[in-house]
């Protein structure tokens, strides 16, 4: 087991809740068989290498304060190296079966896309080396395109063809490599697909160009033989005011609209659902109901906050959400749960990359166990289909049949004197679910 940057970190361990031991699973329990298959197939937890690796602590009023020492080697391709390693030994301790990056994340950049290509390959070798060893495989991969200046104006969105074209060749690379080591999904968050005044902006060519581009993505994925899922991610604002990948209702309207529903699933994010004014439960629902739910950036945004803060998951209340629209969707795989979380300034010491995703491993893990004794009871799930009865039997049953119009329905109701609604009972709802936990 690698041991270099993390000597002082075991191999995490489950230990059961009585456990006082901070460097211990006590919920997450990988193998323990939960509805059928174990735990681990549930969860599918991914470790998010700029997350856990590259982020620095550094916020728009003070510089980073994360103790890193892979961070601080100078030479560009060393430093991708120091950091690869310290990645792998992360997972690797943490018992994690996936990891997720971006191109960028993994090699620097060089003068030309054909330099800035042969770092990549240079790393991805060494990657596909350490895979042999460490048992973790690569959940998704996917391109930067929004940290260079050249992507000022969007990538697929930009109002500059040149830049379009680089966002292409950079994409088709990254598909490349993805394939290359194995990956499950491809990934597109459209980090400046959006505008922040409508005064220089062609809504109409750059909505056309975004799907353009992703018909080149998905025919190329079948070119060369990618059997991964690809996934978009929504976020309805920052960096741009508005994105174009606001939410899951406009993702779904928008590959419908341009013939991509059957070639993309969508990556759903707890941050992003509640920057758009939803709950993350919402949006993974919208998906699952549509069979749109691809994968999870598993993080939690603060409330208070009105920006993406990434922190991880310890809400247990949103995790039982999430684990019971899951469980009804039949699982995530082949998508997982990326912790798309970084840690906040002040936990700062290594060691704390451990104890974060500890926490949201275990919160998940509880999660899991309570929406199963949940749908196993049944009393939720029961009352939701009794709500709906109705429309099972007589006029109910004509109107979802489509056998009823409105001359029909009006002679059926025309005469009736009484309607009988029932209550919806929502705090007695929300008290079971207390009950479970
Ligand atoms: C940004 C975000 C990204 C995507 C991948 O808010 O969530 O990290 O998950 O590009
Ligand atoms: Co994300």
């Amino acid at each position: 087991m690698l041991n270099e940057f993390f000597p002082n970190v075991p191999k995490i361990q489950y230990e059961g809740p009585e456990s006082d031991n901070p460097f211990a699973f006590k919920f997450y329990d990988p193998d323990k068989a939960v509805a059928g298959k174990p735990m681990k197939d549930h969860l599918r937890f991914s470790l998010a290498y700029w997350q856990a690796i590259l982020s620095d602590g550094a916020d728009p009023f003070g510089a980073g304060t994360m103790q890193r020492p892979w961070l601080s080697i100078t030479d560009p391709m060393e430093q991708a190296k120091a950091r690869m390693r310290a990645m792998f030994e992360a997972v690797e301790k943490l018992g994690m079966p996936f990891f997720c990056f971006h191109d960028r994340d993994i090699a620097p950049e060089g003068d030309t896309l054909r330099e800035t290509n042969r770092n990549l390959d240079e790393i991805v070798s060494l990657i596909k080396e350490y895979m042999q060893h460490v048992n973790v495989k690569l959940l998704w991969g996917t391109a930067c395109l929004f940290k260079h200046p050249r992507f000022a104006h969007g990538a697929g969105t930009s109002c500059n063809p040149d830049v379009f074209a680089y966002a292409a060749a950079e994409v088709k690379k990254a598909m490349e490599v993805t394939h290359e080591l194995g990956g499950a999904n491809y990934v597109f968050w459209g980090g400046r697909e959006g505008y922040d005044t409508l005064l220089h902006t062609d809504m109409k060519i750059e909505l056309d160009n975004m799907a353009r581009l992703l018909h080149m993505a998905a025919d190329y994925a079948k070119e060369i033989g990618f059997k991964g899922q690809l996934l978009i991610e929504p976020k309805p604002k920052e960096p741009t005011v508005h994105q174009y990948d606001y939410d899951v209702g406009n993702i779904l309207s928008f590959l419908r609209g341009y013939g991509l529903d059957d070639r993309f699933k969508i990556n759903v994010e707890q941050n992003h659902a509640i920057l758009a004014g939803h709950s993350f439960q919402h949006e993974i629902r919208l998906a699952r109901i549509n069979n749109m739910l691809g994968s999870l950036d598993a993080n939690q945004g603060d409330y208070l906050l009105g920006w993406d803060t990434d922190q991880f998951t310890t809400n247990l209340y949103e995790a039982i959400a999430v684990m019971y629209e899951v469980l009804h969707a039949g699982g995530l795989a082949p998508g997982g749960m990326n912790f798309d979380a970084k840690l906040r300034r002040q936990s700062f010491e290594p060691d704390d990359i451990f104890l974060s995703h500890i926490a949201a491993m275990d919160t998940y893990a509880r999660g899991l166990e309570v929406a199963d004794r949940i749908i196993n009871d049944g009393t939720l799930d029961r009352f939701v289909e009794e709500r709906y009865a109705g429309y099972r039997s007589g006029i109910g049953k004509e109107i979802v049949d489509g056998k009823a119009d409105f001359k029909k329905l009006e002679d059926y109701i025309i005469d009736k004197a009484d309607i009988q609604n029932r209550s919806g009972r929502r705090e007695w709802l929300e008290s079971l679910i207390n009950r479970f936990i």
